[in-house]
């Protein structure tokens, strides 16, 4: 069945879905969709909550990142068997994501005042509240989120990255057991190819 992509030409939250199609060696389309031509009106009419990312399989589709990552994680033995780990992973996710919200106000803010006193409660903050837990998480479970590579570990990266991208920093520097597991997840036999071909990003 055709596999596809749709997301707009940069990481964001679409990347770790990219990252783990690409470690599965799975097909697919990897369909871009340029920023700055948006909103597309009959693109964004035509997706079922007018946002992006959306996947398609066959004639099947599905939007929300983190469902698409799971399912395509599901697929290639990234989610583990056990209720209780799933659990853990899905809150590990989640977690993730509060502190993805954190920046995606400080992207959405147009006033520049208001824009630049986000940025600094990020930088010094939220990023030490979130990280400083996700290293020790990291830190008990052999450097990654449950002992062993999960699709925790792929959103945990794709969001650390995209944060990067939209704030202009490195926001991992002062986490060891992060920037290990960046460098893990972007050597893996598919990913590191995939990161090898792509454009840079650019916002
Ligand atoms: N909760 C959704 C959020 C999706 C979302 O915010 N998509 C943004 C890009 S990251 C979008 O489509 N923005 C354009 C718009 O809302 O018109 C997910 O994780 O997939």
């Amino acid at each position: 069945m055709a596999k596809k992509l749709h997301y707009f030409d940069f990481n964001g939250v679409a990347e770790p879905i990219r990252y783990i199609l690409h470690y599965g060696k799975e097909k697919f389309e990897d369909v871009r969709y340029e920023y700055k031509n948006w909103p597309m009106k009959n693109l964004k009419d035509s997706l079922p909550y007018g946002q992006l990312p959306l996947y398609e399989e066959g004639n099947r589709t599905i939007n929300q990142s983190l469902a698409i990552a799971r399912y395509v994680a599901t697929l290639n033995n990234l989610v583990p068997t056990d209720p209780w780990e799933q659990a853990v992973l899905d809150a590990i996710v989640f977690n993730i994501y509060d502190f993805w919200q954190k920046v995606v106000a400080y992207i959405k803010e147009k006033d520049l005042t208001k824009k630049q006193f986000l940025k600094k409660e990020i930088m010094e903050e939220t990023v030490d509240y979130f990280f400083s837990r996700f290293e020790k998480e990291l830190q008990k479970n052999k450097g990654f989120f449950v002992g062993k590579l999960s699709w925790a570990d792929f959103v945990f990266v794709g969001i650390v990255e995209a944060s990067n991208l939209f704030l202009g920093e490195e926001i991992e520097r002062k986490y060891p057991n992060t920037v290990a597991l960046l460098n893990k997840i972007r050597s893996l036999p598919g990913v590191k190819e995939y990161i090898a071909s792509r454009k840079p990003y650019t916002f």
